[in-house]
């Protein structure tokens, strides 16, 4: 198979897109020369193949990655490695409208939503070059007879297997921090949208990284994805996407090397809006906190909870601004909204809407397809919606926004905390204290007060009861990549 092939996109004209696998800073084919076909969700045609990754070649990409940490890589200062990320940022940013491009052509999100991506990967890149040296031990003093410090080391050869959802900013969450901290890696993109990383490997190389540190390859979940899981030399796995496959993966790394594990999983959050609260900014909010991403975002507030004084206000108003979130053609620059990723996906979300329906739901917006091409919903809203529903209990990953009314600050605290999840959350009122109160009660490893979504490289993100794992981002983050060594000198004298 081609290691590239010339594609168009309507803001770049042709390009050239890296099809191969890239193990060493080079690109090569897979060892049993299979190969994904990459649908564009818009149109639903085939934009290209891309090299599969199987088992051989997770085993080739490690061997590699290994091989970097035990040479060149672990000799490269801690201040190189942020040199290195930093050229990688520069990159990055002269490059954005192209990656973001190709994430809109891959995953169908509008090009200004993409361009949002790939600029906050630019952010998250230059962060975590800020930390590389800045990874400190401390010393402890214990007596006089001795000496102690401890070193926060890099954990080894990493695993990375990210979602469809954020192709480029997942990648950019887990490159920062686990090569700041003197890791190496080998990340499988989701099988759905494998083009942006592979654009981006270029950037690796020519931003001077050795061979071996950043491994990049497309495979599918439960033959490359796996194989990654239950390698005997990946020291530390992080992983984003669904919660069944959390468990999976978790499973693997307890029954091959007890590998340490860091999971980003689905969500389920309250958006919650009091009487009190600003009317037209806390619908604004509700609208980005579920549409934003066509649904497609694990913290998505898809689940509304509004005080009964304001309840049939808030639903006329809803109604009229979700209306007009503008559906269509990702590389217009007014698109709000483009297509779910595959027809999967567009599949699982229309049969939840199907079953809000059945189980007695009103659609108070949408329900349906939205054109005949591409895998386009319209933005829905159910009312009336009981706890028990499914669409209040699931993860749709979808436009579909489960609403419901509550009285009390107690009751919708409990409604709030009603859910094996616990992502995000969101309080809208004008009142502090009941912000700050609401905001503690919350189950959830984010919470956002009159606004949604607000998400930065500097603050930690992570979840709570089954949504994860550990925290991604800000100085959190470095935790999941670096162990701590004690080290005891004996300062001469007694002799045990
Ligand atoms: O996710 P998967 P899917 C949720 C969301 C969505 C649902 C299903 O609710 O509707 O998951 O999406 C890899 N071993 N989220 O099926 O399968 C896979 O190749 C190792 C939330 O697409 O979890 C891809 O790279 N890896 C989420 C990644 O896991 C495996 C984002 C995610 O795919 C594997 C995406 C296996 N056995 C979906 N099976 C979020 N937290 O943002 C699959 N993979």
């Amino acid at each position: 198979m081609p290691l590239s092939v010339q594609l168009k996109t309507p803001i770049t004209g042709e390009y050239t897109q890296p099809t191969g696998l890239f193990i060493n800073n080079e690109w090569v084919e897979g060892v049993d020369k299979k190969t994904i076909e990459v649908i564009n969700p818009a149109t639903e045609e085939v934009i290209c193949h891309v090299a599969e990754a199987t088992e051989k070649d997770v085993d080739i990409a490690v061997a590699a990655a290994r091989k970097a940490f035990e040479g060149e890589w672990r000799k490269v200062t801690p201040q190189q490695r942020g040199v290195y990320m930093l050229k990688l940022a520069d990159l990055v940013e002269k490059n954005l409208d192209l990656l973001a491009a190709v994430e809109s052509l891959d995953n169908g999100k509008s090009i200004s939503m993409a361009r949002g991506d790939v600029g906050a990967v630019v952010g998250t890149l230059r962060y975590y070059a800020g930390w590389a040296d800045k990874i400190e031990g401390k010393t402890i003093d214990i007596n006089h007879e001795s000496f102690h410090y401890t070193r926060q080391e890099p954990i080894g050869v990493c695993g990375q297997i990210i979602p469809w959802n954020f192709p480029m900013l997942m990648l950019g969450w887990k490159f920062g921090p686990a090569v700041a901290t003197g890791n190496t890696v080998v990340l499988k993109t989701a099988e759905q949208t494998p083009l942006s990383a592979l654009v981006f490997a270029n950037f690796i190389k020519e931003a001077g990284f050795p061979p071996g540190v950043f491994n990049i390859i497309s495979g599918y979940g439960k033959v490359a994805g796996a194989a990654i899981s239950s390698h005997m030399d990946i020291d530390k796995i992080a992983f984003t996407g669904s919660t069944v496959v959390g468990r999976t993966i978790m499973k693997a790394a307890a029954s091959s090397n007890l590998k340490k594990v860091t999971l980003e999983l689905g969500g389920k959050s309250p958006n919650i809006v009091f009487n009190d609260a600003d009317i037209e900014q806390a619908i604004s909010w509700v609208n980005f906190g579920i549409y934003y991403n066509h649904g497609q975002c694990c913290c998505a507030g898809s689940r509304v909870y509004v005080q009964e004084g304001i309840y049939d206000k808030f639903i006329a108003a809803f109604k009229e601004r979700a209306e007009k979130n503008n559906v269509g053609d990702p590389f217009h620059e007014h698109t709000f909204q483009g297509p779910q990723v595959s027809q999967l996906q567009y599949d699982r979300i229309m049969g939840y809407i199907e079953a809000g329906k059945k189980e007695g739901a009103t659609i108070a917006l949408g329900g349906n397809r939205h054109g005949d091409k591409g895998y386009f919903i319209q933005p829905t809203i159910f009312t009336n919606v009981t706890p028990n529903m499914k669409i209040m209990q699931e993860e749709i990953f979808g436009p579909v926004v489960a609403v419901a009314k509550f009285k009390t600050e107690d009751e919708v605290i409990a409604l709030g905390n009603d859910s094996n999840y616990g992502l995000a959350a969101a309080v809208h009122t004008k009142d502090l204290n009941t912000a700050i109160r609401v905001s503690n009660e919350l189950r959830a490893g984010t919470v956002w007060v009159n606004s949604y979504n607000m998400l930065h490289h500097q603050l930690p993100f992570g979840g709570y009861k089954e949504s994860g794992i550990g925290r991604e981002l800000g100085e959190a983050a470095l935790a999941n990549y670096t162990q701590n060594k004690s080290v005891s000198i004996r300062l001469g004298g007694a002799i045990f």
